[in-house]
């Protein structure tokens, strides 16, 4: 099949770093991961081999990608409709990392940022963080996908990914997909909601800071109650001067689809308590559901390892045919199939 007739390919990870995903998670790519199966061949992966770059405890790692995999069901992913699998299920993308690290300058991963700010905050770094971009693009272009639905800390690995393709291709022939990064730029960066200078993040924000799906409806109140605002009163959005008052108005609007001017006249007179209270409600009320729907799924993990072992033999399918073309062009023997 040509990429002209068929549907776009999408794909995107999510590591399974924590107990549960927070509201950055969400707005930022899992909303869209949700919406896109509607319109795209989708493919999600937890990605189980990027989370061993950074330290980990080997039950807590199972346990966490099937919680990770319950919350993507919980929040809508349909496995009828997305194909769902945990990366270790899939050893293509170990495969072709190998050959496209290969290709990777060692310059050129020494500039991703991420790669900084985390080995800065390890006692000791391993290459495998080093090479964790190079790892993700193998995980993005074994699908020829089109797509990749991520927040805005992405899009240097995505800019990283579309070099490595075009430069294989370039080299050895056209092999894959060129895929773009799908970015909804309102959402694009959830703020800490503590610290609104920095993004709300599961490895780096502190508890009150980083709202979690899994929280209870009065943690999550709790926490949006005590969000850092500013010394004034006027809810503004102004993410220079208020950086902290904008993230919220950003939260409000895309959980209700009402524009940010709309509830800034809505609030105009009323002080941060009246917006923080409503806001507070809000988040609970849309977010309860979620955790009572993922301690369903994980009520029952033999299905739950089903559905997970249906999603890896479905990528593979796909997965496979990427590695024995790219294989073949790198000059290697046939993988013999397992
Ligand atoms: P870690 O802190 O362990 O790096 P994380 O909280 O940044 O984790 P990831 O698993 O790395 O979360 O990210 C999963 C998806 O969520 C990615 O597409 C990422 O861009 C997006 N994302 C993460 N944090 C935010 C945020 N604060 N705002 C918007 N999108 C986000
Ligand atoms: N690096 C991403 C997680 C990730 C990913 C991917 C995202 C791994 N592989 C492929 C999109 C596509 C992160 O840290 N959020």
């Amino acid at each position: 099949m040509t990429t002209a007739d068929r549907r776009p390919r999408v794909l995107s990870g999510i590591q399974p770093t924590s107990d549960s995903f927070h509201l950055g998670n969400y707005l930022g790519a899992l909303r869209q991961w949700v919406a896109l199966q509607e319109t795209a061949d989708a493919f999600y992966c937890v990605v189980d081999l990027h989370a061993i770059t950074v330290e980990h405890e080997p039950k807590a790692l199972r346990e966490r990608s099937r919680v990770s995999a319950a919350q993507l069901l919980a929040l809508g992913l349909d496995p009828d409709r997305s194909t769902l699998f945990v990366q270790s299920q899939v050893p293509e993308h170990p495969m072709l990392e190998w050959i496209l690290g290969c290709e990777t300058g060692f310059g050129e991963a020494s500039r991703m940022t991420q790669f900084k700010d985390k080995s800065a905050k390890q006692e000791r770094t391993t290459v495998g963080l080093f090479t964790y971009p190079v790892l993700q693009a193998a995980d993005i272009l074994l699908y020829q996908t089109d797509r990749v639905p991520v927040g805005e800390d992405q899009r240097q690995h995505l800019e990283l990914t579309r070099d490595l393709a075009i430069r294989f291709n370039g080299a050895y022939g056209r092999t894959f997909n060129v895929p773009e990064p799908f970015i909804v730029s309102e959402t694009a960066t959830i703020k800490d909601l503590t610290e609104p200078e920095k993004k709300m993040s599961k490895s780096s924000s502190g508890p009150r800071g980083c709202l979690y799906l899994l929280d209870t409806p009065n943690q999550m109140r709790k926490k949006i109650r005590s969000a850092v605002t500013d010394s004034g009163s006027e809810v503004r959005y102004d993410p220079e001067s208020k950086a902290g008052v904008s993230n919220l108005l950003t939260i409000y609007s895309a959980l209700t689809g009402t524009p940010v001017e709309k509830i800034e006249s809505e609030y105009h007179g009323k002080g941060y308590g009246d917006f923080k209270g409503d806001l507070a409600d809000l988040v609970a009320d849309s977010l309860e559901p979620i955790a009572k729907t993922t301690k369903e799924y994980l009520a029952d993990t033999a299905e739950l390892d089903r559905i997970l072992a249906k999603g890896a033999e479905k990528a593979r399918s796909v997965a496979s045919r990427t590695v024995a073309k790219a294989y073949k062009k790198v000059g290697f023997y046939p993988p013999v199939s397992m």
